[in-house]
């Protein structure tokens, strides 16, 4: 039915919402940028019907379905008008109206790190714009990290999603009104960094009047986000909503995600470990443990040749027992099987190349000989376009993260701490949340003799029955945001029973 339609529909559709929305928001636009505001609109839109029929069908049945031609009725102006009248209990919020606020200016905003440090500064970038009535243009993403990807935000995120979808929170444009965007090109801009962990009022009494007095500002670095705790709840719940329902990876990578977990199911149930034994983990962090002579002096040049990683001389050992060191590939086999994963379960490496290659590997191979990766599930040719793209790499591992039976992370990066908020969102999945301190103390006295397997075993398995990921308040610590759970991994104000959204999980 709704294929049928389609072709007349698009026209339909994207028509009315111009008349309605566009020409109302800004007489300067320009002709193309309506031309893309139909296209979004229209994919949008025919999106939302076939996501709706869907939801409506697997929640209410045959009896819900039978009211619901009229989305498909051609004399209706919007679906939306109709879906409120009908299906009250479906939200518009798929296509929400669009906000109408005073606009204070613009903000340009260019992110820092690695893919998931990225996603967290883009969650709160929207948090931050919405709250100063400001407009937000698409955040221009990391290219000159270690990781060297070249890739744009709308390579890795469906950029008409972003914006589409949260148009009844905050206005995004691909780019700045010409005027400005040739200002900026002379370089007449205010750049900046924001001042780490500020509360959205440092926002409101800084940066606001810097916005209106010169239109636009350009946040510089990204890694010093919102502060972890005391914000409004409109805006820690508007930080999960970006995370997790604006922000949508490209069909590309949806596609060959959703290809890899189906290869996993196929054979039953996945573990997917993010082992982070990558080489700028070791050489950033010092952490040496079980690598030889050469491998040491090889990450420790790699320190030293980089400027900005400012803490040079480490000391693996301590720092290791501290629990501040990633778990080795050894370590993580011996905890595995002390907590009891079958040996049979497949285990996905979500992981850049792992330092030291198959001698590490060799032990959890051993302990778990369905051990896999991308590479290995898939064929060359479908990993060609994403080769150098480390980003999208580590979009496809966020995909299949999600998706896990369980989820091991072995360290808390970014990666591990917003897949586990992500986990807890889609209703408290299974994430194992390590505490190496103690593990490694475990290890060594296991190691050394002092504890036979059953002991250890039992004690790796005590400590941890908490720690599986479910329900708990986030640590607050006044003062010390690094020290304290960080928003992303435990997004508690979005967890509420009440604020779950059926469309979300399904
Ligand atoms: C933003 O807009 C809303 C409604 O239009 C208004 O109530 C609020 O005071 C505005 N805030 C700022 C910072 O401009
Ligand atoms: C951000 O802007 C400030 C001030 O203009 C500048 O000193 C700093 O180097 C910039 N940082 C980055 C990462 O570009
Ligand atoms: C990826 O980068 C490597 C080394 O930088 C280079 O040799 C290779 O040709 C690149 N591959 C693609 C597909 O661009
Ligand atoms: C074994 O290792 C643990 C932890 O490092 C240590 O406390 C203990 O003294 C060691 N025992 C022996 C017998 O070496
Ligand atoms: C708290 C919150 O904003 N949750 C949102 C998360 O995303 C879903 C859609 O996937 C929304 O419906 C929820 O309201």
């Amino acid at each position: 039915m709704c294929r049928l339609e389609k072709s007349e529909r698009k026209r339909e559709m994207g028509s009315g919402l111009v008349k309605g929305g566009v020409e109302k928001h800004s007489k300067s636009s320009s002709s193309r940028m309506k031309l893309w505001m139909i296209r979004a609109t229209t994919s949008v839109l025919l999106w939302t019907c076939i996501v709706q029929l869907t939801a409506i069908g697997e929640t209410w049945g045959p009896r819900v379905l039978t009211v619901w031609p009229p989305c498909f009725n051609r004399e209706s102006d919007t679906a939306s008008a109709v879906v409120q009248d009908k299906v009250p209990a479906v939200p518009a919020r798929v296509l929400p109206p669009k906000r109408v606020y005073k606009n204070n200016g613009y903000l340009m905003v260019s992110c820092n790190g690695g893919l998931n440090q990225m996603r967290a500064a883009i969650c709160d970038m929207v948090a931050i714009a919405r709250y100063l009535n400001v407009t937000l243009i698409v955040p221009e993403l990391d290219k000159t990290s270690f990781w060297a990807d070249p890739s744009e935000f709308q390579d890795i995120f469906d950029v008409d999603h972003f914006i589409t979808s949260l148009r009844d929170e905050v206005r995004i444009l691909k780019e700045l009104p010409p005027r400005l965007k040739k200002r900026v090109e002379m370089g007449r801009v205010l750049s900046m960094p924001p001042i780490s962990w500020s509360d959205i009022s440092y926002y409101h009494n800084q940066i606001l009047p810097l916005v209106q007095k010169y239109k636009v500002v350009h946040l510089n670095r990204t890694d010093a986000r919102l502060a972890n705790n005391g914000q409004p709840l409109e805006i820690q719940k508007l930080r999960c909503r970006v995370n997790f329902s604006a922000l949508r990876f490209t069909s590309q990578i949806e596609d060959l995600g959703k290809r890899v977990i189906k290869l996993l199911r196929q054979n039953g149930p996945f573990l997917v470990l993010h082992l982070r034994y990558e080489m700028d983990m070791l050489a950033f962090s010092g952490c040496t443990q079980g690598c030889n002579k050469e491998e040491v002096e090889e990450l420790t040049r790699m320190r030293y040749a980089y400027p900005w990683w400012k803490e040079k001389i480490i000391n693996s050992d301590l720092k290791r027992k501290d629990g501040l060191c990633p778990l080795t590939p050894e370590e993580t086999a011996l905890i595995l099987r002390a907590l009891d994963i079958d040996p049979n379960m497949q285990i996905y490496i979500a992981a850049g190349e792992i330092y030291g290659g198959e001698r590490r590997m060799a032990n959890l191979a051993k302990a778990y000989p369905k051990l896999v990766r991308k590479e290995t599930l898939l064929e060359p040719s479908d990993l060609r376009f994403f080769q150098n793209h480390s980003s999208q790499m580590a979009a496809l591992d966020y995909l299949v993260s999600l998706e896990s039976d369980i989820f091991v992370p072995t360290y808390d990066g970014n990666m591990a701490k917003v897949v586990e908020g992500h986990r807890r969102f889609l209703g408290y999945k299974k994430t194992i949340l390590l505490e190496r301190k103690l593990l490694v103390d475990l290890i060594d006295q296991y190691s050394n003799g002092s504890l036979t397997w059953d002991e250890f075993s039992a004690a790796v398995k005590e400590s941890h029955a908490d720690r599986m990921g479910g329900p708990t308040n986030r640590l607050v610590i006044p003062d010390k945001p690094k020290e304290e759970d960080y928003f992303y991994s435990n997004p508690e104000e979005c967890l509420q029973t009440s604020s779950f959204d059926p469309l979300s999980s399904t």
